[in-house]
């Protein structure tokens, strides 16, 4: 017994350790080196043995995360050192006028060394780390007294429980910004929506909002990470230098850390990062309102000291805003691929987010009606990242008198068709099908689309020249321009022409599922597409499906169903997908899905070259998820080499031993 419970506990350490490094390799290195079903393993078996052994679990065992019980409500909480806030800057002059003062009472002609970090829209943390183990989490509050949020910061999963290493400080205070990425935002709305709950206005409120739930599986549940970027308070830490090697310390530690920061020289350095930050900006999955210069050079830092709670050694240097007040002159409705009427709003241009603006989104009538948002109103305007300006609220207090609520038109703007609206469907619809020369548009540029039939060149503008000049009607019609008359359109050249026929030409060849998502049947994404391709096999097959078979396909419920159904039953839309073959539209014929896995068994696969969408080792993990087998080298035996760019010699081994050579997107088209 006693034997037993000693290797039971030994295998519980040794756990424990697996899951901190794994935790780390994935949330601090962005490098995993196991799959997540084998982390998902490791964590089953040490949950397996707590529950066997209840008196060895301990508060930082990776199993721990959402065990605390909801509280009653946010206890106050002192931090050891106060939490900073920072000094803005808004323009150059402004960047340049701190740099200035922290070489004048630096007595310094050199350039500074900074510090660059980019600032995140979060909210912002103190982590109270004991020996190591995580004791505490606070919000900032008033930079002196904040609140204890222990609870929910224990379920981020890039937070660790325990710091990693042998030589830990006895007490650290990290400090750090806690946020939602865009895309967590968006799902966490997205479902409040679905479900009529509240939404929140923008990812700060959201994370914030998320860190003041008093039950912490609420507070789980929500898409939170975590950077860190600074101490406070501290006991027993080897204290460097300078302020990245304090970063580059507590990455050693386990906490993730930008991985955007650099150290920059000068006020030149500054602006550089500033801009470059800038350009990236909205491709991050996360907001940032601008970038953090801080002084290198610790005994620098304090030379420097402080002003009240802003250190004069740091500096934010602030992106445009992203929210902006505006008039809302008039509003407009847009008519979409499946004809559905989006109301815009139509702007005094304003400048939002570094670009002008002087469209929003109004997305549907309910949200017009919810907003109360009438012409003449002064409203607020969001823009953020790459996501299409909104409308986020009216100022009542500004409105105008005598202002009108919109309705809805009872005729399509662009073709005059009847508008009908599904009871209980939030959006209005033109009822003029392919009729209507806005949803022949917007089918086109769907079909054109990348993740379509990957046109690459044909854009909204040159497709609506096509249309509104004839000479497009159909997606076949694209197949049968000529250089020459695209050569003739308003800004294209005998260049751009060629490339156009040329992209037309490649985009023959294509895959099921591609060509399937292409057709723009709705409700049919790229996710059911790929499912009726797998279950079917082959085009004809589904056009020939019933509802009861269309079905049982995976994830095809009976609005799908209804719609795929109705799609193919339509002439002219089966006289364009065979138009479109006649023309040369052509794709592999689809490995019909034999239930879930094992979809791959039998076949040997050979993988060369750079993959584009993951590695060799993750391709292999798939592969062999469906039952494949991946070898080393191309023989007689092997069924498929799988090619991504700069391939090796296997290629010309392949090809001379007639292997099917496929790229990634083949390969995934096979499972
Ligand atoms: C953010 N929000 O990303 C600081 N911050 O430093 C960074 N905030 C900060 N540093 C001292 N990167 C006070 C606040």
């Amino acid at each position: 017994m006693a034997a037993k419970r000693e290797n039971s506990r030994q295998r519980i350490a040794e756990l424990r350790e697996q899951l901190n490094f794994h935790n780390y390799r994935y949330y601090v290195l962005d490098d995993p080196v196991i799959p997540d079903s084998k982390y998902d393993r490791l964590l089953r078996e040490l949950q397996d043995l707590e529950v066997e052994y209840p008196d060895l679990i301990v508060p930082d065992s990776p199993t721990q995360r959402v065990g605390f019980e909801p509280v009653a409500g946010f206890a106050d909480v002192i931090h050891l050192e106060p939490m900073l806030s920072l000094e803005n800057a808004f323009s150059e002059e402004e960047l340049a006028a701190f740099d200035r003062k922290v070489r004048d009472r630096l007595k310094s002609d050199e350039d500074i060394e900074y510090a660059a970090e980019p600032k995140m829209d979060g909210a912002a943390v103190s982590l109270l780390y004991e020996k190591g183990v995580l004791v505490r989490g606070a919000t900032r509050g008033d930079g002196t007294r904040g609140e204890d949020i222990t609870h929910n910061v224990r379920t981020i999963p890039s937070i660790p429980l325990r710091l990693l290493g042998e030589a830990l400080p006895d007490v650290l205070e990290v400090r750090g910004e806690i946020f939602m990425s865009l895309e967590g935002f968006a799902e966490l709305n997205a479902e409040a929506r679905r479900e009529g709950g509240k939404t929140f206005v923008n990812p700060r409120n959201a994370a914030a909002g998320s860190l003041r739930q008093l039950d912490p599986k609420l507070t789980a549940k929500r898409p939170l990470e975590f950077y860190a970027y600074g101490i406070g308070g501290q006991r027993g830490l080897e204290f460097p230098e300078r302020h990245s090697e304090i970063l580059a310390t507590l990455r050693g530690f386990g906490l993730r850390i930008s991985p955007l920061n650099r150290v920059v020289s000068g006020v030149d350095g500054c602006q550089s990062y500033y801009d470059a930050i800038g350009k990236r900006r909205s491709s991050l999955s996360y907001e940032i309102d601008g970038v953090v210069f801080k002084v290198d050079r610790l005994d620098y830092q304090s030379a420097l000291g402080f002003v009240s709670r802003a250190p004069r050694w740091a500096v934010a240097y602030k992106f445009p805003a992203h929210e902006e007040m505006t008039v809302l002159r008039d509003i407009e409705f847009q008519v979409g691929r499946t004809g559905a009427l989006t109301p815009v709003a139509r702007l005094e241009p304003v400048f939002v987010g570094g670009v002008t603006v002087s469209n929003a989104t109004l997305h549907n009538m309910d949200e017009v009606a919810r907003k109360d948002v009438r012409p003449g109103d002064t409203v607020v305007i969001r823009r953020a990242g790459d996501v299409i300006p909104e409308v986020v609220s009216v100022v009542t207090e500004k409105r105008p008198r005598k202002t009108r609520p919109v309705v809805l038109p009872r005729h399509c703007p662009v073709c005059g068709s009847d508008v009908v609206r599904v009871e209980g469907e939030a959006v209005a619809r033109c009822s003029g099908g392919l009729y209507c020369r806005a949803q022949r548009k917007e089918s086109l540029r769907h079909f054109a689309s990348r993740r379509a039939m990957d046109i690459e060149g044909l854009g909204a503008k040159l497709i609506d020249q096509l249309v509104d000049g004839d000479l497009v009607h159909t997606p076949v019609d694209l197949y049968r321009l000529d250089e020459e008359t695209i050569a003739g359109l308003d800004r294209m050249g005998q260049k751009s022409a060629k490339n156009l026929v040329r992209a037309l030409e490649k985009s023959k060849h294509t895959t099921l599922p591609r060509f399937l998502y292409a057709l723009g049947i709705r409700e049919v994404g790229e996710a059911t597409a790929k499912s009726l391709a797998k279950h079917f096999g082959e085009l004809d097959a589904i056009r020939r499906a019933d509802l009861d078979e269309l079905q049982s396909v995976e994830d095809v419920g009976p609005i799908v169903a209804t719609h795929v159904d109705a799609f193919f039953g339509q002439r002219h839309n089966v006289e364009v997908i065979d138009q479109l073959v006649a023309a040369g539209v052509e794709w592999p014929r689809e490995q019909r899905d034999s239930k879930s896995r094992g979809r791959l068994k039998g076949k040997t696969f050979v993988l060369t070259g750079t993959l584009s969408e993951m590695t060799r080792e993750e391709a292999k993990e798939l592969i062999e998820s469906h039952g494949g087998k991946v070898t080393g080298s191309v023989s007689g035996k092997t069924d498929y080499l799988v090619c991504g760019a700069d391939p090796g010699s296997k290629l010309a081994t392949a090809q001379k031993l007639g292997v099917t050579v496929l790229d990634e997107e083949q390969l995934r088209s096979l499972y």
